[in-house]
């Protein structure tokens, strides 16, 4: 059986205030052409369909145009909530789209109820495990302690049951949203950890089949039979160096994965993470494969650039993050300030002063005359009164 791995779709989700829903629809539409060219037998979205409990309207509307696709190809689909959906939200209709072949599991109650979809090898089980929120999970599944492990583990072991209870052979997937020990995440997840322990053993999922996994963006391998497909777009510049892909996975008649192949999805714009004086960066020639690119710039330069967004933008034009990392003289550092002193008469130390709380930029001519007139005033104060004593 060959089933289409995905995940992390974050419908709504912007990406430093561009709106991304063309792309998001670009990738749906090539999940829907992937389907047909590849002839898959079974969609999974491993959850975090939307990128909040209540998505922005053109949101909804691309979900639902990608459910009538997926209904159209008669390509069953299950899917899971994810920690970034409001599962009762997402879960509602849920019952009527379930005649259209798309099995949305939303409710803790519900993970040990598989879909059950043959092929000329027998059954292949799959257990949705929508994102368990161990403080509301807890007591619904009757886990040890209110931890991910823990409820997880509670519902492996209804899963287990469930499938003990099947004809022998009945092959079986589980989709789950978690953090898995051994995966590496990005800056884009957004907490999972809050309440409890986050990362997850991957032994929790022992005795399944394959495990599609969602949660973190990076499309990656646990081990044979538990992957993350990632997400299909970069929500980060943490992603900048990710390959965006769904997983094709085949079955194998034994449950053995006789297959897995990684698909790239589109790529909208790619990332770059430039960095360096902001000269360098608009004048260096090897950088002009970066200019159609979204970029985060890092500027080093000492002093502040004037108006740095702007003219980054003339060369740069999708320049979308402006970080700024000034380079500090070798001398300020792991100095003390005695040494700093040394062998410095007052004028030189008031100098440097202005230029270390100017960020490098020094007194120009006239700054120097006040500052050299102030010490002279002292100076002539000191001898007016060491002579009258
Ligand atoms: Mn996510």
């Amino acid at each position: 059986m060959r089933l289409l791995h995905t995940s992390d779709w974050h419908l709504g989700r912007s990406f430093h205030r561009v709106g991304l829903l063309d792309a998001q629809a670009a990738y749906l539409d090539h999940l829907v052409a992937t389907v047909r060219a590849h002839e898959v037998d079974a969609v999974l979205v491993a959850g975090d369909v939307y990128d909040r409990a209540v998505p922005p309207l053109a949101a909804v509307e691309l979900f639902d145009a990608a459910l009538h696709s997926l209904a159209a190809e008669n390509v069953p689909t299950v899917m899971i909530s994810g920690n970034h959906d409001s599962a009762r939200r997402l879960g509602v209709g849920a019952g009527l789209i379930e005649r259209a072949g798309i099995h949305l599991r939303t409710d803790p109650a519900g993970c040990a109820t598989p879909v059950v979809l043959s092929d000329a090898h027998g059954d292949v089980a799959f257990y949705g495990l929508p994102y368990l929120e161990p403080a509301l999970a807890r007591d619904e599944l009757g886990a040890a302690k209110a931890r991910h492990e823990d409820v997880l583990a509670a519902a492996m072991d209804r899963v287990r049951a469930d499938l003990a209870a099947r004809p022998a052979g009945t092959r079986s997937v589980v989709l789950a949203h978690a953090f898995v020990a051994g995966g590496e995440p990005s800056d884009s997840e957004r907490d999972i950890t809050v309440g409890g322990v986050a990362a997850v053993p991957a032994g929790v999922f022992a005795g399944v089949d394959y495990v599609a996994l969602g949660h973190l963006h990076g499309a990656q391998t646990v081990n044979e039979r538990v992957r993350y497909s990632g997400s299909p777009l970069a929500y980060s510049f943490s992603e900048v160096d990710h390959r965006k892909t769904m997983w094709l996975i085949d079955l194998g008649p034994g449950g053995e994965i006789a297959a897995a192949e990684r698909l790239d999805c589109p790529v909208p714009r790619p990332l770059a993470r430039l960095r360096g004086h902001l000269e360098d960066l608009l004048d260096d020639p090897r950088l002009a494969r970066h200019e159609d690119s979204w970029v985060e710039a890092t500027l080093t330069d000492p002093v502040r650039p004037e108006d740095p967004m702007a003219r980054l933008c003339v060369r740069f034009p999708h320049t979308v993050s402006l970080v700024f990392d000034p380079e500090r003289g070798p001398e300020s550092e792991h100095v003390s300030y005695a040494q700093r002193l040394k062998g410095r008469d007052d004028q030189q130390i008031a100098e440097d002063f202005v230029a270390h709380v100017r960020g490098g930029s020094g007194p120009d001519g006239s700054e120097r005359a006040v500052l050299r007139g102030a010490f002279d005033d002292v100076r002539v104060d000191e001898t007016v009164r060491e002579v009258a004593r």
